[in-house]
């Protein structure tokens, strides 16, 4: 994604790489519906179909050649796509109208991995949005497609998961992070729309560390490049369940790049950006 809901912060700064190997057969729900999603080698969404309300497990898998990751955006009412990506594409800090809600979906997954998330999805008007990390080369348009959650509540719970991940207004905490693929419940308890970006710091390097180096943006960043991983955006008081990939064990940074809905500053120059250890 491009600004506003998105890793255009860290973009910018790294070449953000990511989630997984394909060995993910463990922990599949029994009850959620499936929806097995892929960005084809032309770049191109496909598999996005109906489903109804309740859990829905999205199976997205990368066969482009950048990494994509997949947004879900709910929209109130019957904005169109276009007014979407205008908020979406709109200018990093511009504010988050009040009809659109992050509805998860998986971060940045590198050519020819997959990643797969779970969470409830209400009845309504969606949006699945896969954007490229084009990695300074050449901007590739976001493959979207529009998605309905029919009414009918389907059965079932998010699946369990070994890791948490709890973000607040603005903060996160963590536990249960190993190295390696990571079945993660990431908990959005804040007001605020929140994701997850993973980096390892480097040898001898502490988060207030990556906090000066985001503010200023000055010398190298304190972290080890090539290992980041991210989530999709979800609104405040919303979870879902979502693989990461911690590359080492280690202390990492969790950092936030969204913006408050009202607009402003990315949520890592708040101070959302906390340390935790992946065992
Ligand atoms: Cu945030």
């Amino acid at each position: 994604m491009k600004k506003g809901l998105t890793l255009l912060a860290a973009a910018a700064l790294l070449s953000l790489g990511a989630c997984g190997d394909d060995e993910d057969k463990e922990g599949t729900s029994g009850k959620a519906q499936t929806l097995s999603v892929s960005v084809n080698a032309q770049g191109r969404l496909i598999g996005i179909a109906p489903v109804k309300g309740g859990p829905v497990r999205i199976d997205f898998r990368n066969a482009a050649k950048n990494p994509y990751d997949l947004q879900l955006v709910r929209v109130d009412g019957g904005q169109s796509l276009a007014q979407v990506m205008r908020v979406i594409e709109g200018g990093e800090g511009g504010p988050i109208p009040s009809w659109l809600h992050g509805a998860g979906g998986v971060g940045t997954t590198k050519p020819g991995r997959s990643a797969s998330a779970t969470q409830v999805l209400p009845e309504g008007r969606y949006y699945a949005i896969a954007s490229a990390d084009t990695e300074g080369e050449r901007e590739v348009k976001p493959a979207t497609a529009a998605l309905r959650v029919q009414g009918g509540e389907s059965g079932g719970d998010l699946p369990s998961a070994p890791a948490t991940v709890t973000a607040t207004d603005y903060a996160f905490e963590a536990e249960g992070l190993k190295q390696g693929r990571n079945r993660i419940r990431f908990v959005n308890d804040g007001d605020e729309l929140h994701h997850i970006v993973a980096f390892q710091l480097a040898p001898g390097k502490s988060v207030a560390d990556v906090k000066r180096f985001f503010r200023t943006e000055k010398g190298r960043p304190p972290i080890v490049e090539g290992v980041e991983s991210s989530t999709a955006v979800i609104d405040g008081k919303t979870e879902q369940v979502v693989d990461m990939e911690f590359a080492n064990a280690g202390k990492w940074a969790l950092v936030c790049f969204i913006s408050d809905r009202k607009g402003g500053p990315p949520h890592a120059a708040k101070g959302m950006i906390s340390e935790v250890e992946v065992g």
